[in-house]
């Protein structure tokens, strides 16, 4: 009894010694670790472990895209991704990672980091990353730990304590509570991004941020992200300050504007300045419900076995637009040729 006893304790402290890191941490050199030491601050407070690598999607591609392409079976939940000006670290990762990606830009001599932001936050449709602000390195650390830890009770309560915001016990589901501006038609590109729920099979459940207590029901109904939709040109700003205050649920923001004219970024600041708040593109809805099925993939196989098919119709299909370009040009090319003249004149 006694002998089993050791045993047990054994077991336990090696499978704690052996016990992989949830979060990695990948920086394009080691120039940027002083600007985001407060990443690692952050998660020592925390108690959390990480991996650290530095990988550069510029200078190291092979080794970056290797070490991308096995995060998911080396355990891990969540990447953060920093680099700074022209940083396409974070979305060359999330291309070839089924598991979220958290960009961090890094402050620069020059640009002053916007050339960081912009080169993180407008991903493609299919590839979602979730941008931080310049330098946002305890963003970093708390939106990290908020998705690898979500469920865990005891981390919760530690992340929940440093960010003063009470915790109630939360169990998560394959829910996402939508958040925001719904008076308007947000359009065919926002019904889209809802279908995807659907094929998912995970359930979107829409609250009135004007009813008082919809968060704690979102907690307590296992919601395991808060999809934001943030209307630059109206109350979403200030709404969305509010919310990235009050709740440890991963917050996730759609800036959304009306027009599709040109913006100037600088609203990305205000956004972004708040607690461990990841933003998607300006009207990217695909993207926001993409990430929040990332965030619910690291638990539930379902839903990451078909997020990893959906990335490989997504590449699929832009590999058969390319074939039938060469197709069409081996056979004298005349589509091409017309098309071309036709810009032309
Ligand atoms: P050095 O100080 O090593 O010359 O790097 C780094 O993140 C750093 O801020 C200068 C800056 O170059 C950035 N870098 C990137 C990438 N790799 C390096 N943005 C990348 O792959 O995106």
């Amino acid at each position: 009894m006694i002998i089993l006893k050791y045993l047990f304790v054994l077991l336990l402290f090696c499978s704690h010694l052996y016990s992989t890191p949830k979060i990695e941490v990948r920086v394009g050199s080691d120039s940027d670790l002083p600007r985001i030491q407060e990443v690692f601050f952050i998660l020592d407070q925390l108690d959390i472990d990480y991996e650290l690598r530095i990988l550069s999607a510029h200078r190291t591609p092979h080794e970056m895209m290797a070490k991308a392409q096995t995060l998911a079976q080396e355990g891990f939940s969540v990447c953060i991704g920093s680099a700074g000006g022209s940083a396409h670290l974070p979305g060359m990762t999330a291309s070839e990672t089924p598991i979220p990606v958290i960009a961090l830009p890094v402050k620069t001599s020059y640009l002053d980091g916007l050339d960081s932001l912009l080169s993180m936050v407008q991903m493609p449709p299919g590839i979602p990353n979730g941008a931080l602000g310049i330098n946002q390195s305890k963003s970093a650390a708390l939106a990290a730990a908020q998705i690898a830890y979500i469920g865990d009770h005891q981390v919760m309560q530690k992340i929940c304590k440093l960010r003063n915001i009470p915790y109630t016990e939360h169990t998560p589901q394959s829910r996402v509570a939508i958040v925001g501006s719904r008076k308007k038609n947000l359009g065919i590109d926002f019904e889209k991004a809802m279908e995807l729920f659907q094929a998912f099979n995970v359930e979107a459940i829409e609250y009135d941020i004007n009813e008082e207590g919809f968060l704690s029901q979102a907690i307590e109904s296992g919601c395991s992200a808060l999809y934001f939709i943030c209307d630059i040109q109206n109350e979403g700003i200030v709404q969305c300050q509010h919310l990235a205050k009050s709740t440890f649920l991963p917050f996730v923001v759609i800036p959304y504007f009306e027009n599709k004219t040109c913006v100037s970024p600088m609203f990305f600041h205000q956004i972004l300045s708040n607690e461990a708040t990841l933003s998607m593109g300006i009207n990217q809805f695909s993207n926001g419900v993409l990430y929040c099925l990332q965030i619910i993939g690291n638990g539930n196989p379902f839903v990451r076995n078909k997020f990893n098919e959906y990335r490989r119709d997504l590449s699929d299909s832009v590999k058969q637009k390319n074939k039938k370009l060469q197709e069409e040009k081996a056979q004298n090319g005349t589509y091409l040729k017309s098309w071309v003249s036709s810009l032309k004149n």
